[in-house]
């Protein structure tokens, strides 16, 4: 029997996210979708086939046919979602950021720990690209040593108009944020971001410098109008060795005096495997009662970090990271 998937926004994400699980993942449907904008939500029904569209989010949670749901609205929204979902029993993969605040994450990690079971996966795709699991591969090497460096690179071509200089941090760099956490396997302490001056204008590109508790260095250039197209690239240096990520591109072109390779015009093409990895864990999680991926605690982690680099941004200081303790139900050892 298949789980029933329910989406919440057709936006790119959520459109993305639909024609996934209608193509390639296997054991769900796509049973429900819902957007606010109809004709947005009729176009993504049509096209990935999902059974119904309704008319409001709440129509979607209560459902009978939804087992679990995929939560791709604006981020301000993504709170209020997941303690409905969760309230309603359904499992949920949240998109990043999980809550605006730290605070109102932790409202979500209450919630979650209330119902007994991990039951919030956030969307923090990369785990599951084929070349960051490799590099935490190589870099778990023990004759690679301890990491002492990780640079990481955020390139898009452009940001969309309503993208502000604090989404820069909360909807771009945290996904540098979590991957640093997860590749490094440690707690970022201290945060400084430098940035142009405020002139009424976005704040881009921003540099991150974040300190890790081993006295790891991780540094993030975020630069989301970049004009040439969608570059992520990443070296962690570590005491013998470093690794770094290869081009997303299956072939280099050597050609009229030049060597070329192409970009993606934005994230889905270059994590294209990431987002079917990651959706396909999820609904085998939780057919299988057990979990993957990022959990709510990670999502209240980034947005922890994501905000302290908020508070750097406008002061300009260093700013310290006071991290609540993680509950034991989040130990990697007990998780479900
Ligand atoms: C977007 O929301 C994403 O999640 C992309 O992965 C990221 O590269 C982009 O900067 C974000 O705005």
């Amino acid at each position: 029997m298949s789980l029933g998937i329910g989406v919440i926004g057709a936006g790119i994400m959520g459109a993305d996210h639909a024609a996934t699980i209608a193509r390639k993942v296997a054991g769900a449907e796509l049973v429900a979708i819902f957007d606010p904008d109809t004709a947005r939500a009729g176009e993504t029904g049509r096209a990935t086939g999902a059974r119904r569209v309704l008319d409001s989010a709440e129509a979607v949670i209560a459902n009978p046919q939804v087992d679990a749901l995929i939560v791709a609205s604006p981020d301000h929204t993504h709170l209020g979602l997941v303690l409905q979902c969760l309230s309603a029993g359904k499992p949920i993969l949240c998109e990043k950021p999980l809550a605006p605040t730290a605070a109102e994450c932790l409202q979500v990690v209450e919630a979650e720990i209330a119902t007994g079971r991990r039951m919030v996966q956030v969307g923090f795709m990369r785990r599951f690209d084929p070349s960051y699991l490799a590099m935490k591969q190589a870099i778990a090497a023990p004759s690679m040593g301890q990491p002492r460096f990780f640079h990481s690179t955020h390139r898009n071509a452009s940001a969309p108009s309503w993208f502000t200089s604090d989404m820069v941090i909360s909807n771009s760099a945290v996904h540098d944020i979590d991957i640093a956490r997860w590749l490094l396997e440690c707690e970022i302490t201290q945060a400084k971001v430098f940035a142009p001056a405020q002139g009424g204008a976005l704040r881009d590109p921003q540099f991150l410098v974040l300190r890790g508790g081993d006295g790891v260095v991780v540094t993030v250039e975020v630069f989301i109008n970049a004009g040439y197209g969608y570059d992520i690239r990443g070296e962690v240096a570590c005491e013998n060795g470093a690794v770094t990520l290869s081009p997303p591109d299956l072939v280099h072109v050597r050609h009229a005096g030049t060597e070329a390779f192409g970009f993606a015009a934005d994230w889905r093409p270059r994590f294209a495997a990431a987002y079917h990895g990651q959706l396909q864990g999820w609904v085998n999680a939780i057919t299988s009662r057990s979990s993957c991926g990022a959990s709510a605690w990670d999502g209240y982690v980034a947005t922890a970090v994501a905000e302290a680099c908020l508070r750097s941004l406008e002061s300009g200081a260093e700013v310290d990271i006071a991290l609540k303790e993680r509950p034991q139900f989040y130990d990697p050892s007990t998780a479900a």
